[in-house]
């Protein structure tokens, strides 16, 4: 079985000017994944379940694994010295690491959600991490505008962990998507999913319905094409949603399927944020042969204008999200024949 690091070595010589910085980086990840992989298979017993009482940039109640997760990127982050900024869902302002002596050099930008769907954590769900990695816009200090704020396409790498059944990294640097599942008796994670695509069509949408007076009526109608009975199509289609992210994304990834959070009465833009959820696993995705896009625009197009910015998205197999879209599009031409 070939590791993480011996496959991120190999591939190395894809980029023919890399000096291994963007390998050390993938590394160092690597080595936090693993770290949060312990605490979270033992969250029960180590009394890491339940919330921390302070509550994250997002309003959101934070899991003790949320904060633990966050340390421990970070802190390998800090130490490997590739990155020179972390943005974190956990931080409102994210954390400037270009001042250390180690990384003042230091040519990445890392977008993160440490731990995904964590309020899934008390109930044994699957939860996962999130990164996105851009390189740094020039050699001045870090800004907002220059280096934070870049487009989706500008992603140099992104990948997920999840922290399910197994646990495995999935990632992409550009040339398709692998994945890692970790085992446990060696510590490292093996090279177990080469070359992932994702199904060009499927049978599985993934939303929450609870919403469903909530959602615009597109979507509406999308739900309801979804269960009407057609052989042609292998409708009604299987509802499955997991409540996390990652999860549900990686299924369909296997599985084929097509995952949804659109705009919402509740959340107007969307509830899940572009820079540490939705361009890392448009990225994931499209270089997997789906397609992510806001029901009319690709995601890796939207041009940021903040940090924690929330959009809508339809991501996974192409056919599918392409149906989504034309509901879309129906709705704005209704004169369009289904
Ligand atoms: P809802 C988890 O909190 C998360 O950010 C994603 O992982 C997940 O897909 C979504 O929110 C679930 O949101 O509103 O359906 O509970």
């Amino acid at each position: 079985m070939k590791t993480l690091g011996q496959f991120i070595i190999e591939k190395q010589a894809d980029f023919p000017f890399a000096k291994g910085e963007l390998s050390r980086l993938l590394r160092d990840i690597g080595i936090a994944a693993k770290m949060v992989n312990r605490e979270v298979n033992k969250a029960g017993l180590a009394d890491l379940l339940g919330g921390y009482g302070e509550t994250n940039v997002q309003g959101e109640v934070q899991q003790k694994l949320d904060v633990y997760a966050d340390v421990q990127f970070i802190s390998a982050l800090q130490r490997g010295g590739e990155c020179c900024y972390v943005a974190s869902e956990e931080h409102e302002l994210g954390i400037d690491l270009s001042h250390d002596f180690v990384s003042k050099n230091a040519k990445y930008i890392v977008c993160i959600d440490p731990l995904d769907g964590s309020s899934n954590i008390d109930v044994n769900v699957s939860v996962g991490t999130i990164f996105s990695i851009y390189r740094r816009g020039g050699t001045e200090g870090i800004t907002m505008a220059n280096d934070l704020l870049q487009q989706g396409k500008q992603q140099v790498a992104a990948g997920y962990i999840i922290y399910g059944s197994s646990t495995m990294l999935v990632y992409t640097t550009g040339n398709g998507v692998n994945g890692f599942t970790l085992d446990p008796s060696i510590g490292e994670f093996c090279l177990s999913h080469p070359n992932m695509k994702i199904p060009d069509n499927g049978q599985i949408y993934s939303i929450n319905e609870g919403n469903y007076i909530k959602f615009p009526q597109a979507i509406k109608n999308y739900i309801k094409y979804c269960q009407i009975e057609d052989a042609e199509t292998k409708r009604p289609y299987i509802s499955r949603y997991i409540g996390s992210m990652v999860a549900d994304i990686h299924r369909n990834l296997i599985r084929g399927g097509v995952f949804i959070y659109p705009e919402t009465l509740s959340f107007p833009k969307g509830k899940l944020r572009l820079m540490y959820e939705c361009n890392p696993m448009a990225f994931i995705i499209e270089q997997a042969g789906g397609k992510a896009t806001t029901g009319s625009e690709r995601i890796l197009d939207i041009q940021p204008t903040e940090l924690h910015q929330r959009i809508p998205i339809v991501i996974g197999s192409r056919k599918m999200v392409e149906k989504v879209e034309y509901f879309y599009r129906m709705e704005c031409e209704p004169s369009l024949n289904v």
